[in-house]
């Protein structure tokens, strides 16, 4: 697309397919799709495509031998030519984009037969974008990549070809839903659901030859709002007759629709409980209405009460969401997904896995990440998340399954993109994006490895490994120079960008530091503090109980500490908190130097939007440092035992 980076599908990812025969076997609308980026390759480098019964040799063969919605196909070079079978469009297509992404590769050697098949038959994409500008939130909720791609000042953005391109983008790293606006569902949203679907309908059509299905957020409140009705208690004739009516126009629109996703009772949305239900009745009432069509209702476990008082030494927002949901294992119906934070907090840069997943056996879960940079940097620093993404979904609740194999509602994020030309606002960003999909189509994937990827699909060869040392430890590095030690927060409120260390502290929101002169940290375990520890099975329940075995980096997640509590790594918390803080911004000064050299092997523009950015991460990287330690060194009156300035 002119005037938009090509991110992971540059032309020239396309050459090995484009400078070859091949040839394209089976009919339907995602083998249009295979075909037409087969053949737009060989117009730009001169290869040959056919269709169906040609006359040999072919380097290339991509075939669907059958009639479903298989997402599977096998991979196999033999004899000197590579073929790709599928027995269903979207399999085929990703089909023909592992060809690309193996370049050459893909056209030397041989290779024995193997199947590729998605460990997680969701991957998904929520936009926080709303349809109008909202007056404190604006275009895209925790946005930081322009405006929205869907919609713009009231209305649908209508750039079908923007929306067709980020598809195809989608496509390449194997996300096949997403949602396409606010979970903050206002008022000019709610209509997106009856009189607006049309609207829905318009971007369907455009991300449907990419085998992605698009889902809605919902008010609960819609049968009010929208029917006029004088409820939405979900236990109402009248409310579940709305519901199936309005869900089957829905599906006449959009046959394919994937479902709804909502949140009720959380941070001022309507909810169940006002009627006195639970949110499995909640739940139902949607998913009944969306069962005839295969739909699901994406129902967030992100409730908690956002109106704590301070004061109130007893609530603990982390035990919130276990709290309100595992006594209702069980109750959801089966096409209804609880959708759960991976954090029991909200995507701080540290956060223990949330204890919810593995506590309801008998609930299809879906985890959701954060891929908007919200406590990340948004989008001015580099943190590519793919380690953290990765160690959540290796870790294991209890003996047996990982989180990956126990978000059996798929995996969700929320976009990091934008109208922006480079897509997400910093153009290194664009490798979360990448990430989340790849780990989403197999959980267990190394990052590493997909950095590799990404990097070789987006940049030239010489730039390689300069991106990779930019990129592959910036999640640390940000770790560094923030918050410490899993305590979280410390950000400016609203909109979080940049360091208060008491910003959130006297709050209602239940994000707490508790720093005194003597120490700092949140005591949730059983023995003296809030219990929190206690939502996990064993071994962690114990692990994160004892400040001896609970792991350095969420120290100050489960217990406070004086500030010469001495960690595992030999260095006391406050020792500590002044070493990373320095090293943190040292980190980020080399970063700058590497990303200085790449000039001139990086294109032009894409190199100055990341060099503009660096100079703000670097400024922000020295704020943060400074505040954290001279707001240490006045509390604890603790030198730094380097005798560093601090002010
Ligand atoms: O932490 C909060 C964010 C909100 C967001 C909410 C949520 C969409 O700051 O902007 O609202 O999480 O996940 O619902």
């Amino acid at each position: 697309m002119q005037g938009v980076d090509p991110a992971w599908l540059p032309d020239r990812a396309f050459r090995p397919i484009g400078t070859r025969r091949t040839l394209i076997r089976g009919t339907g609308p995602l083998v249009d799709t295979v075909h037409g980026e087969v053949a737009r390759a060989c117009e730009q480098f001169g290869g040959r495509v056919e269709r169906d019964a040609a006359p040999e040799p072919f380097d290339l063969v991509l075939e669907l031998t059958g009639d479903d919605s298989s997402e599977a196909f096998t991979y196999e070079r033999e004899g000197g030519r590579t073929t790709v079978t599928a027995s269903g469009g979207p399999g085929l297509l990703y089909g023909l984009f592992h060809v690309v992404r193996l370049g050459e590769a893909a056209f030397q050697g041989s290779h024995g037969r193997v199947e590729h098949r998605p460990e997680l038959a969701l991957r998904m994409l929520d936009h926080w974008d709303n349809v109008a500008v909202h007056p404190v939130m604006g275009q895209v909720e925790r946005g930081y990549a322009g405006g929205s791609l869907f919609w713009s000042d009231g209305r649908a953005r209508g750039d079908m070809d923007r929306i067709r391109a980020y598809g195809r983008l989608l496509a390449a790293c194997g996300i096949n839903a997403v949602a396409v606006n606010n979970v903050n569902v206002h008022e000019a949203e709610a209509h997106l659901l009856t009189d607006r679907i049309g609207e829905v309908a318009d971007i369907a059509r455009e991300l449907r030859p990419y085998g992605i299905r698009v889902h809605l957020s919902v008010t609960f409140a819609a049968p009010m709002v929208l029917g006029g009705l004088a409820t939405a208690d979900p236990l109402d004739e009248g409310v579940r007759g709305w519901w199936a009516e309005t869900t089957s126009r829905v599906y006449e629109a959009i046959p394919d629709f994937g479902g709804y996703v909502v949140k009720a009772d959380s941070e001022g949305q309507p909810g169940p409980f006002a009627y006195g239900r639970s949110h499995a009745d909640g739940a139902n009432v949607l998913a009944a209405a969306l069962e005839p069509f295969d739909g699901t209702v994406h129902w967030r476990a992100f409730v908690y009460d956002h109106r704590q008082d301070w004061r109130d030494r007893t609530t603990d927002r982390a035990r919130a969401a276990y709290d309100h949901f595992v006594p209702l294992d069980g109750q959801f119906a089966a096409n209804a997904v609880l959708q759960v934070k991976h954090g029991p907090m909200d995507f701080q840069v540290r956060e223990p896995v949330s204890p919810l997943i593995g506590a309801m056996p008998r609930t299809r879960l879906a985890v959701e990440m954060q891929a908007t940079q919200e406590y990340t940097g948004q989008q001015r620093h580099v943190c590519w998340l793919g380690p953290m993404w990765s160690e959540v979904l290796r870790f294991r609740p209890e003996e047996g399954a990982s989180v990956g194999q126990l978000a059996r509602g798929g995996l969700v994020a929320v976009s990091n993109v934008g109208d922006d030309p480079f897509w997400t606002g910093h153009p290194l960003a664009q490798a979360n994006l990448y990430t989340f999909g790849r780990l989403a189509w197999q959980p267990d994937a190394v990052p590493g490895r997909i950095l590799d990827e990404w990097i070789g699909l987006t940049f030239e060869a010489d730039a390689a490994a300069g991106v990779r040392v930019v990129l592959d430890g910036s999640w640390r590095t940000y770790e560094k120079y923030t918050a410490p030690l899993g305590v979280g927060w410390m950000v400016q409120p609203g909109h979080h960008y940049g360091p208060s260390v008491d910003g959130y502290e006297y709050s209602p929101w239940g994000t707490y530091h508790f720093a005194d002169r003597d120490g700092i940290g949140v005591d949730r375990t059983v023995a003296t503090g809030t219990g929190y520890a206690g939502q996990y099975a064993k071994p962690w329940s114990e692990v994160y109980e004892s400040p001896t075995s609970c792991p350095d980096e969420l120290l100050l997640f489960f217990h406070h500490v004086l500030y010469d509590h001495v960690l595992h790594s030999g260095k006391t918390v406050i020792q500590h908190m002044y070493d990373t803080h320095f090293e943190g911004v040292e980190e980020v000064e080399a970063a700058q130097r590497v990303w200085q050299g790449l000039a001139g092997l990086v294109a032009p523009a894409r190199h100055a939007r990341v060099a503009e950015r660096y100079e703000e991460q670097l400024r922000s990287a020295r704020e943060w440092r400074d505040q954290i330690n001279s707001y240490f060194l006045r509390k604890s009156g603790v030198a730094d035992a380097h005798g560093r300035r601090i002010h």
